[in-house]
């Protein structure tokens, strides 16, 4: 990096070459807003935001504080002005614009989940493999310090052999027939909307602190509002508002998940137990800041940023213990180490399209198996 002499420079990780990287946001709703946070925070700059419509990109451009606003995507995607392009629209738009971000050799964020189909999501793998971009998918759960805390006393063996892995997923944004979203619509959002939209980030972020993989489960889905407020009427529901799971895993353990969007009071209470032979692991999402470690004779609230956190557990514990960190800290984490993975750092779990395709292919076998009420078995 050149500099003038007496010109102190603090080179940003967020860089390629001498240049800080450029990113640009497709869909600017509530989660491109999160990615816009975290892009700066991550020593990005946001270049461009494309919405729908150009009157759309432009609004969106202003209240982001982005550089230009892109009159469509294929703007945005094409531009030499932008090195990363954050993809943040509705499902069914993701891999057409995967594709063109990959063929345009951009680096690529995709909001889960990556692809509607397995099919799709396989080939968005051997795309972003050959074109040889980093590639990544925002299952942010596994950046809270005590996630990283529960992988690594798993790791250690501290748990002992696990034996039950268990928890729910709960959220009640949907649980009244006047509330509306378009993942509701199959042709916006795909077959599942509960499990494909918060049920993947439960199993994602289960195998990545446990290393099980789910090898088959028996599932079955709950549409508990069966019309929804559309226009002036309502509207037939053909997605799941909950799901039930029943799985065994490679690692010899059984397991159950909840998943539900119609559970009131619970905002997005995403709870795990991981039952060992010595200890249980517990993580509450809506309470992160500590991690439960219950044993036969004493349990124990590890404290994030506490000297009892394994260093790889602290490495996304930016702040002193007692000053909250959340959600958006995690998100800050996610694109921190995808660009300083463009910028040839690669980092211990970030999550990458690998790890896209392993959610649909989870989706795919609790659609299959809530068809017919059978046990699937899941592909690793
Ligand atoms: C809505 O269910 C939602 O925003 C999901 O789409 C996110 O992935 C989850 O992290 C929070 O809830």
């Amino acid at each position: 990096m050149t500099s003038t002499p007496g010109q102190v420079t603090f080179p940003s990780t967020a860089q390629v070459g001498t240049s800080r990287l450029r990113s640009g946001i497709l869909g600017a709703g509530f989660i491109g807003e999160v990615h816009a946070r975290a892009i700066r925070a991550a020593g990005g700059t946001l270049a461009a935001v494309a919405e729908a419509t150009p009157a759309g990109s432009e609004a969106a451009a202003r209240r982001l504080g982005a550089s230009w606003a892109a009159p469509d995507a294929e703007a945005l995607i094409t531009s030499d002005d932008v090195d990363v392009v954050h993809i943040c629209t509705p499902n069914h738009l993701h891999a057409p614009l995967v594709k063109l971000a990959l063929e345009s050799g951009k680096h690529v964020i995709c909001e889960k989940p990556l692809a509607v189909s397995v099919d799709q999501a396989e080939q968005l793998v051997a795309a972003a493999a050959s074109a040889g971009v980093i590639s990544a998918v925002p299952f942010v759960y596994r950046y809270y310090p005590t996630v990283r805390e529960a992988r690594s006393r798993v790791a250690r063996g501290d748990a002992g052999t696990l034996r039950l892995l268990h928890g729910s997923y709960l959220q009640d944004w949907l649980s009244s027939a006047s509330d509306q979203n378009w993942r509701v619509d199959p042709t916006l959002g795909g077959a599942s909307r509960a499990f494909a939209d918060i049920g993947v980030h439960w199993c994602d972020v289960v195998e990545f602190t446990t290393g099980h993989r789910i090898t088959a489960l028996t599932a079955r889905m709950l549409t508990a509002v069966p019309a929804r407020q559309s226009g002036a009427g309502m509207r037939a529901v053909g997605t799941e508002d909950a799901a039930t799971l029943l799985f065994e895993t490679d690692g010899g353990a059984l397991g159950s998940l909840v998943v539900s969007q119609v559970s009131p009071g619970r905002k997005n209470r995403l709870w795990f137990s991981l039952d060992g032979a010595e200890n249980s692991l517990v993580f509450d999402q809506e309470l992160p800041e500590s991690l439960w470690v219950g044993s036969r004779d004493a349990t124990r609230l590890i404290l994030r940023g506490s000297s009892a956190m394994a260093p790889e557990a602290l490495r996304h514990s930016v702040l002193p213990a007692g000053h909250p960190q959340g959600y958006q800290d995690c998100f800050n984490g996610l694109v921190s180490d995808v660009y300083n993975a463009v910028s040839g750092e690669p980092a211990d779990g970030m999550p990458t399209f690998v790890d896209g395709l392993r959610a649909a292919r989870l989706t795919s076998a609790v659609l299959a198996s809530a068809a017919d009420q059978s046990w699937v078995e899941v592909a690793s």
